[in-house]
């Protein structure tokens, strides 16, 4: 099988200090980060960014802040949310398209989030696509629940996006698709030839959906956007802490982690 590609979701959106406090919130934070999970594995950085004031932000020159930063001392594939936090609109959302980033997700429907909507109507995905298409972005495809995949492919036959598609399964979000063994199994099965996936389990899911992941071909996403802890009741020192097990599971199982470069070009991108 394929070389294992890691993705660590450093911040995210939702999770605070007071939660996990080694949360990477500046951009000197997020850069140090990154290069300690590059150091542990990872290839593709997935980037959330914060204000002065530690809150979700979407802002373009926040983004280029960290960006710029990450590049100078990691050759990480930088992949930028589109998603940003529960309540933004979406041309708050789009605005780090603009700096070119190599990959962006692009969730393909709408889902309820904890108290609140996740909101990705119709109009919202395909702009994210023609805009993507325009800056010569990768998307990779975030899928919630299971009716995101069958969206994406009609992109695809729309002409809106060009296959192989990079699907993402975030599993075990409140209010989104729940995170269980049968429910990967089942989406991977919809995953047409060709095209590749990771999951991110949510929490505890982390660690097993992840695992299951490796063994079954696709790839993995950790980091504190989706889980704060290491075991039960331990919380994790780093992302690299989580990315350096994923990277030692896929040694295990004959998949090691692939460089950036090398997911560079099973992508299609640099
Ligand atoms: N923060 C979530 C509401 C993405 O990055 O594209 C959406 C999210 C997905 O995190
Ligand atoms: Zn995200």
């Amino acid at each position: 099988m394929d070389r294992l590609w890691i993705t660590a979701a450093l911040a995210g959106a939702e999770v605070t200090p007071q939660e996990q406090p080694h949360l990477p919130l500046t951009a000197d934070d997020l850069a140090a980060e990154a290069a300690r999970c590059r150091e542990a594995g990872a290839a593709i950085v997935h980037l959330h960014v914060r204000d002065a004031e530690g809150r979700p932000t979407q802002d373009r020159a926040a983004f280029a802040a960290a960006i710029e930063l990450i590049r100078r001392r990691t050759d990480l594939i930088i992949q930028v949310s589109t998603g940003g936090a529960v309540g933004m609109t979406a041309a708050e959302r789009g605005q780090p398209l603009a700096l070119r980033p190599e990959m962006a997700t692009l969730t393909c429907g709408s889902v309820n989030f904890g108290d609140g909507v996740f909101l990705n109507p119709p109009e919202v995905i395909e702009h994210f696509a023609r805009t993507m298409r325009e800056f010569g972005v990768k998307p990779e495809v975030e899928v919630f629940d299971a009716g995101m995949v069958a969206n994406a492919l009609n992109l695809v036959k729309q002409g809106l996006l060009d296959p192989p598609l990079h699907f993402d399964f975030v599993l075990g979000v409140p209010g989104g698709m729940p995170a269980s063994a049968a429910n990967l199994v089942y989406l991977a099965g919809l995953v047409p030839a060709g095209s590749t996936w990771s999951v991110a389990g949510v929490g505890r899911h982390e660690l097993s959906l992840g695992t299951m992941a490796i063994a079954m071909g696709g790839h993995v996403r950790v980091g504190f956007e989706d889980n704060i802890y290491y075991r039960k009741g331990e919380l994790a020192t780093s992302n690299a802490q989580l990315v350096a097990r994923m990277a030692r599971i896929g040694r295990e199982l004959d998949r090691p982690p692939a460089t950036p470069d090398e997911v560079r070009s099973a992508l299609g991108i640099g």
